[in-house]
Order: C-alpha cells, then sequence, then structure tokens
C-alpha cells in the first residue's frame, strides 16, 4: 500500500476527529488504537472488494477451512507489516507525540482458541493469503474466548474473557448473509412437484446465525482474504415465540462461549450444537456463493474445496449431503460424489479420550435429518466394505457403533483426503490408530507438516533478529523462507555470533522487565531462559521439567557454594478448568516457585517464572527471549507440536523427545544442534504391550530421583500436601503412565550438556544461529504450498509467489 508519512498523519488525525469529536491529544491509547484499526481498514477494503470479486468474476478454485479455533493474536502490527506501512505508520505516530507500543498494547488478544490446533489456523491464514490463494477461514465468533487465568495462592481460577468489551475494528457484521441454522423437530415426507417424496422437517428449533468477517491480509500483495465467524441470534421473525429469558439465553448460548479442552474431555450437547451451527451455516453460505457462479452441481468440486480441521467440523459431510439430496434435487450417488471430492481432513491427535463420539439419541435429538444422512452413509460404507474386507475390519471402520456417532469414522469415509500434522503422527495413524482404514483408503492418507508464519514469530516478535538477518542474508527469507539457510554461511564469524548473543539478552531483559513489573519477580537476564510454554497436560510432561528443577534445587542446597549455571525456568500454561490433575501440577509449580524463589540460599542460581494466562501476546515476548526449548512430551503423544517452531526460529536450542515434529527439527538442524533424550516411540509401545514397566522398582533402586521424588510428600515443598500425595502416588503406585521416572535420568542427563555448553558462549551461539537457518522449512507458507497443490487443488493468483516457491524449497 502506498503511504507517506505526511499523508498517514493528516488521514489518521481526521479519522480520529470524525470518529470522537476531540483532539487526538486528550485522548486514551484504547481511542488511538480504535481509530487507527478503523483507519487501516478502511484503507485496505478496497482491495478486500477487489479480492472477493476477481474470486468470483474469474470463478478461481478457493478453499474453505472450517475450524472451531482461530488464534488470530493482536491485528494490528500483522495488519500494518502486510500492508507494508509498519514504519510509515510507526514513525508518523510519533510525530504525533502517540506511544505507538502503548497503542499497540491496547488491542485485545482475542482468545477463539485453546492452543495449537487454533493458532495452526490462524498461522494458515496468513500464509494462505500472503501466498495470493483464495482461501477463506470458516468458524464461531464467541462472545467469551478462552478463560483468563488467574492464580490465587498458586491455584488456577478462572475469569471470563470479555473480549469484546471495547468492540472489535476488524470485524464487518453482514446481516443481509446471514443464513438459518435448524435444531430438532421432526422429519417427515412431502410429495415434490415431480412426484417424488421428499424429506421436509417439522417443529424445529430455528436459529438465525450472522456472519462476521475479518480481512486477512497478505504480505504485501494487495490480497485481502476473509475470515467468517458466525454468531448465534433469534431470527427477528421469531421473536415472537420466544417469551422467556431462559428460551433467549438458550440462542445465545450457542456461540456464547469457547470450550476449554485441548485434546481432552467432555462431550456435551452444546459443543455438539456448536458444531452443527458454524458447520451448516458455513454451508449454506458455501452454497450461497456457488449458485451466483451459474455452474452446474458436478462442477462444484472444480470451483471448491472444504477442509475440516479436526473432526469438530465433519457434520459438514452430513450437512452438504442434506443441501444437495434435499434442497437441490441431486440422486444420492451424485451428491456422494461431489461431497467426497469436496471435502479433506487433517487429524491432530491420538488421544483416544480426545476421539469425538456423540451418543446416537443426542444426534438424532438435536438433529434428525442429520441423523439420517450419516445412517445412510454408514450402511453404504459397510455394505460395500463387506465383501471386500470382511466383517472384522469392516465393523471396526463402522461409523455409528457401540451407542455412539463416530466423528473420525464420518470425517475419513467422507472425505478424499485424510492428513497428520508431523512425519512420525501420520505414520502412527496409516500403521496404528487409523490401520483399519489405511488398509480400505491407502491412497487418502498423507502428511503435512505443519508450519508456523515467520512474518509473525519471527519479523514482529523480534525486530532486532530480524534486522540482524535483513543485514546478513537480505530480506526475501519473508516471502521465501528457504533463503533462512542462507544465514548458514555466518557460523565463524565471530561479529554475528556475538551480535546473535547481545540481541537475545536484549530479549530476556525485556521480559525480565515483564516480571519484575507484573509479576513482582526479579529475574538474572544473564542466566539461562529454559522455556516451556504448552497447554497443561500429563502426556507433555511439564511435571518432568518440575522433577529437573527439583533435583537442582536439592543439589544447591547441598552444596551453597556450588557452582552451577544459573536458571530461570519459564512455564505458561492453563489447565482445562476440569481436568483436575493438570490443575494440581500448576499448583505444585507454583508452590515450588514460591519455595525457591524465596530462598536466600539458593539466590539467582535457580528462578521459576510461571506466568498468568499464558498466550499469544505473551508467547510473542518470551520465545525470542528463550535459550532452552523443552519440547519432553512422551514419545508417540505429541502430535506435531509447534511451539517447537516458533522457537527454533529464535534461536533456542531444543530438548526433545522424538517426538511430533521434533523429529523433523532433527532432521533438519542436525543431531548435534539439539538435545536429544529419553525414550522413542517403538519404545514406549513395547514396555506398553509386554507390560513390563514397573516405576515402583526404579523408585526404589535410583536412590536420588527417590529423593527427588520424595519432596512432593515430605514437606520440602510448602503447602502441597494433598497435590504431592496425589501426583507422587499417580508415578510410583499408579504407573506413571507417561513414563517419567523411565526417562528422568537421560533428561537429567541432556540438561547437563546443555549447562556444559553454555559455558562456552561462541559455541551456543553457533547452534543457535543452526536453529534460526534451519527453521525455514518450517514456514507455514510451504505446509499451505503443499496443502493447495496436493489436496486443494488451488492456485496461486500471483505468479511470482508461486514460481519463488518452487525455484528455492
Ligand atoms: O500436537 C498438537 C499440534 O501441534 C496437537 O496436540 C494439537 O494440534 C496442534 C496443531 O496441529 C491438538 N489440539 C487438539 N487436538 N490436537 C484439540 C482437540 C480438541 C479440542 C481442541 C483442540
Amino acid at each position: 500500500m502506498d503511504l507517506t508519512k505526511k499523508r498517514f498523519k493528516e488521514e489518521f488525525s481526521q479519522t480520529f476527529e470524525n470518529m470522537y469529536a476531540f483532539d487526538i491529544k486528550n485522548s486514551t491509547a484504547i481511542q488511538q488504537y480504535t481509530a487507527l484499526g478503523n483507519y487501516l481498514r478502511f484503507s485496505y477494503s478496497d482491495d478486500w472488494n477487489k479480492t472477493n470479486k476477481k474470486y468470483l468474476n474469474e470463478q478461481v478454485k478457493q478453499v474453505y477451512y472450517f475450524s472451531i479455533e482461530f488464534l488470530p493474536g493482536r491485528m494490528l502490527k500483522s495488519n500494518l507489516l502486510n500492508l507494508g506501512i509498519l514504519d510509515t505508520v510507526r514513525d508518523g505516530l510519533v510525530d504525533l507525540g502517540l506511544d505507538f507500543e502503548e497503542i499497540v498494547k491496547s488491542e485485545v488478544d482475542p482468545g477463539l482458541g485453546n492452543g495449537g490446533l487454533g493458532r495452526l489456523a490462524s498461522c494458515f491464514m496468513d500464509s494462505i493469503a500472503s501466498l495470493g490463494l483464495p482461501g477463506n477461514g470458516n468458524g464461531i465468533r464467541y462472545r467469551y474466548g478462552l478463560f483468563q487465568q488467574k492464580f490465587v495462592d498458586g491455584y488456577q481460577v478462572e475469569l471470563p474473557d470479555n473480549w469484546l468489551r471495547n468492540g472489535n475494528v476488524w470485524e464487518v457484521r453482514k446481516e443481509n448473509k446471514a443464513v438459518t441454522v435448524r435444531f430438532g423437530g421432526q422429519v417427515g415426507l412431502v410429495e415434490a412437484a415431480n412426484g417424488h417424496l421428499k424429506p421436509t422437517y417439522f417443529n424445529t428449533q430455528n436459529i438465525l446465525a450472522v456472519p462476521y468477517d475479518t480481512g486477512m491480509v497478505g504480505y504485501q500483495n494487495d490480497v485481502i482474504n476473509n475470515l467468517r465467524l458466525w454468531s448465534a441470534e433469534i431470527p427477528p421473525e421469531e421473536e415472537i415465540h420466544y417469551h422467556t429469558i431462559a428460551e433467549r439465553e438458550q440462542v445465545n448460548q450457542i456461540t456464547e462461549v469457547l470450550y476449554p479442552d485441548d485434546s481432552n474431555h467432555e462431550g456435551q450437547t452444546l459443543r455438539l450444537r456448536q458444531e452443527y451451527f458454524f458447520t451448516s451455516a458455513g454451508i449454506q453460505s458455501v452454497i450461497q456463493y456457488y449458485k451466483q457462479t451459474g455452474l452446474s452441481w458436478q462442477n462444484f468440486p472444480d470451483k471448491i474445496a472444504i477442509h475440516i480441521n479436526d473432526t469438530h467440523p465433519s457434520l459438514a459431510i452430513p450437512e452438504l449431503m442434506r443441501v444437495l439430496l434435499d434442497e437441490e434435487d441431486l440422486s444420492w450417488e451424485q451428491a456422494w460424489e461431489i461431497t467426497k471430492k469436496t471435502m479433506s481432513y487433517t487429524n491432530h491427535t491420538v488421544l483416544q479420550e480426545a476421539m469425538e463420539k456423540w451418543p446416537i439419541d443426542m444426534v438424532k435429538k438435536l438433529l434428525p435429518r442429520i441423523y439420517q444422512v450419516i445412517e445412510e452413509i454408514n450402511r453404504r460404507h459397510i455394505e460395500k466394505k463387506l465383501s471386500l474386507y470382511g466383517s472384522d475390519l469392516t465393523y471396526r471402520t463402522a461409523i455409528i457403533a457401540d451407542g455412539y456417532v463416530k466423528m473420525a469414522h464420518l470425517a475419513i469415509v467422507g472425505s478424499h483426503s485424510v492428513n497428520g500434522v508431523a512425519k512420525l503422527h501420520t505414520e502412527i495413524l496409516m500403521h496404528d490408530v487409523l490401520n483399519d482404514f489405511y488398509q480400505m483408503y491407502p491412497a487418502k492418507f498423507n502428511n503435512k507438516t505443519n508450519g508456523i508464519t515467520q512474518r509473525r514469530w519471527l519479523h514482529l516478535a523480534n525486530e532486532e533478529l530480524t534486522k540482524l538477518i535483513d543485514s546478513k542474508i537480505g530480506t526475501d527469507w519473508k516471502t521465501n523462507p528457504a533463503e533462512l539457510k542462507l544465514f548458514k554461511a555466518f557460523i565463524a564469524d565471530q561479529e554475528t555470533l556475538d551480535k546473535l548473543g547481545t540481541i537475545k539478552l536484549v530479549n530476556k531483559e525485556k521480559f525480565a522487565a515483564y516480571t519484575k513489573n507484573e509479576m513482582g519477580i526479579e529475574i538474572n537476564p544473564e542466566a539461562l531462559f529454559d522455556v516451556q510454554i504448552k497447554r497443561l497436560h500429563a502426556y507433555k510432561r511439564q511435571l518432568l521439567n518440575v522433577l529437573h528443577i527439583i533435583d537442582r534445587y536439592l543439589k544447591i542446597k547441598e552444596d551453597p557454594t556450588l557452582a552451577i549455571q544459573p536458571r530461570v525456568f519459564i512455564f505458561g500454561a492453563k489447565a482445562a478448568p476440569s481436568y483436575s490433575y493438570a490443575k494440581q501440577i500448576i499448583k505444585l509449580i507454583n508452590a515450588l516457585a514460591e519455595l525457591i524463589n524465596n530462598d536466600q540460599e539458593v539466590d539467582d542460581k535457580l528462578k521459576i517464572v510461571f506466568v498468568e494466562n499464558y498466550g499469544v501476546s505473551l508467547a510473542e515476548l518470551i520465545i525470542p527471549a528463550a535459550e532452552v526449548s523443552e519440547q519432553i512430551s512422551l514419545a508417540g503423544k505429541e502430535a506435531s507440536g509447534t511451539s517447537n517452531m516458533k522457537l527454533m526460529l529464535n534461536g533456542a536450542l531444543t530438548i526433545a523427545t522424538l517426538d511430533g515434529a521434533n523429529v523433523e527439527i532433527r532432521d533438519f538442524v542436525g543431531e548435534d544442534n539439539l538435545f536429544l533424550f529419553g525414550l522413542n516411540d517403538q519404545e514406549v509401545q513395547i514396555l506398553n504391550k509386554n507390560g513390563s514397566y514397573h516405576p515402583r522398582e526404579i523408585y526404589e533402586t535410583n536412590p536420588r530421583l527417590k529423593q527427588v521424588l520424595n519432596t512432593l510428600i515430605d514437606g520440602t515443598i510448602p503447602d502441597i500436601e494433598m497435590e504431592g500425595r496425589v501426583i507422587f502416588d499417580s508415578l510410583v503406585y499408579h504407573n506413571d503412565e507417561y513414563f517419567l521416572l523411565k526417562d528422568f535420568d537421560s533428561y537429567i542427563q541432556a540438561q547437563e550438556e546443555i549447562d556444559l555448553l553454555y559455558q562456552n558462549k561462541t559455541k551456543w551461539n553457533q547452534k543457535s544461529l543452526m536453529n534460526i537457518a534451519s527453521s525455514g522449512p518450517f514456514s507455514a507458507d510451504f505446509t499451505i504450498q503443499r496443502y493447495a497443490e496436493e489436496i486443494w487443488k488451488i492456485d496461486s493468483q500471483l505468479i511470482d509467489v508461486h514460481q519463488k516457491l518452487f525455484l528455492t524449497e
């Protein structure tokens, strides 16, 4: 976008006055932010309109990415960067006497996702627009995002996240595009004009789905795609039927709040309502769009791809069938061909408890017609496969079984592509978790390793490092991440290495200022910063990290003069409110922090910082300051992970098990540049199968580990009587499901290697540089390019972007 500083200052000041009718000098940062956001939206609205029109007029194939979560982070800076006016606007605001960073901070960070899955969806939106690909998001406009986390006496307390309190400058409400979503009622048959019997629905509850659109700004390419989030409302013509507050509330509830469960726990009718609500609305709006093209239904899959992000949107399959059958009068065979060709599905987890299934009665009652369609999909699936695969295998793949509708089975049968999110994860899907389906449909399975956008996670989050990289290898890596490998040429350049060290220190100082001002914890920026940031879950093994910290604490207590490498252990993690074990671990970490941070003898050799309310904005502060990246899940459990990629991109060294995308990180950066430890997934499988794991024996025969574990129950750590006992028992007596005791020694050994290496700053910085320079392959640009070519079959509208990626990968 062309914009001079002079023009910006004039136009922005004018916008402010038009909005507020007072002088900008007397305004608050929130008002300045609101005016600036509006100003930007006005500035790109023309390109937004043009992008939409181009897609329609040229009838290019588009993808619709259906996801129950999007976690975009603050959008002001990334929009400025992508519009190409970040520096102009920043300078202009200084001229106007305004504080840019204050304005940036006054934007709320929308928490419309739990963690990796939602953040992935938003990284993908950035890459889709930046590659000039025709693609749109489809999701839910939650009135309240993921809970705000507070610690009270070390316990997690959840507060509502009223993110819309001051409005949302980026969204545009489009009531003219609203559609009706029906729940409940009965299905009947009536005779249609052509004499056929046609299903109709009686006594349904009709909900109005109103879309709110947000522009997804491509990186300096004039492309503005669309993220459409739906809000549930009472249809105006039905107001008369809603007599009580309770009845009205039931409608609002559908899009009231994001479910706080990451790969775990409960299912409820409300969640099913949410899932059908946004998929049905999305399908209807795609159909409305398609009808404008005037093309025949047979061409639908040539113009539309629909992606199902995990199983939450998998009702898109029977919903598209329903529309094609009941409203467009296609035959079952025609509708089924179109549906399968249109749909593709990503699996994000192998955890059994996260595999969605809904009680038959619930689906029948809430979605009677959809249930009929699923029944018929299932009947035909079984009928077709029985003779080919025999009854055992075939019935194991049934969509309806054991009283439930199995959503992953529906998603696989009803789509043409099934992908995992890292090589190892896809292997596990094919050969273990989804092996029955792999035998039936080998060609559907493929891998798409996750990725992250380097524009947010390096350029914006770490501007100092960006400047250094720009000065050494130029700026092309922002659109061609493979170029980052050119940075390897500086591996022996002392000046570059020293600069890397200085930049890291400056970022650590920034984070230290935050912990001091916001948490009252003083940390030494010269200490090693060790970071584990992700949802709290037993399989991610934050507890193993804790055991290592206790080991270090005991060492210092045994010999207070010990010359040990000072470390700050940084945690960021929310636990699902219903996940009590995870909450007990939070309490343990906070109690340990209380003990260690206030122990004079420990001084600054050891500190624990557990940030409250971890989310995208805090990640942007922590990641550039990180030196060690903890990726220590039990092998085989973490589908991919994405903080591993962000931390590596910012020069942290990884300590890892061979799990998820860590395997590929190892392949790209080389075994010498990260610290591996622990069981691999094969070894875990064997131990699980032959039942030969006895943690109690390890406890009894490993004196050091015994000493460490005993601190959980002997009063060493204050105020955790109950939690310490539960955690101790889970490890020693209840089988240590995630093999912490087994991996303890090798983890401690890897940590010692880290301490040793850190003594040599040059060597450390060399490995850090290798990590930065090897992270290009983890750009979401590459990931999305593969989705676009291999699954969605959509083309970039920017010829040069397309060529560039091909040339250099
Ligand atoms: O390994 C991560 C992965 O990097 C995985 O646990 C996470 O998805 C990330 C992106 O692919 C994930 N989240 C969920 N399942 N897997 C999930 C499940 C239910 C509700 C919300 C999120």
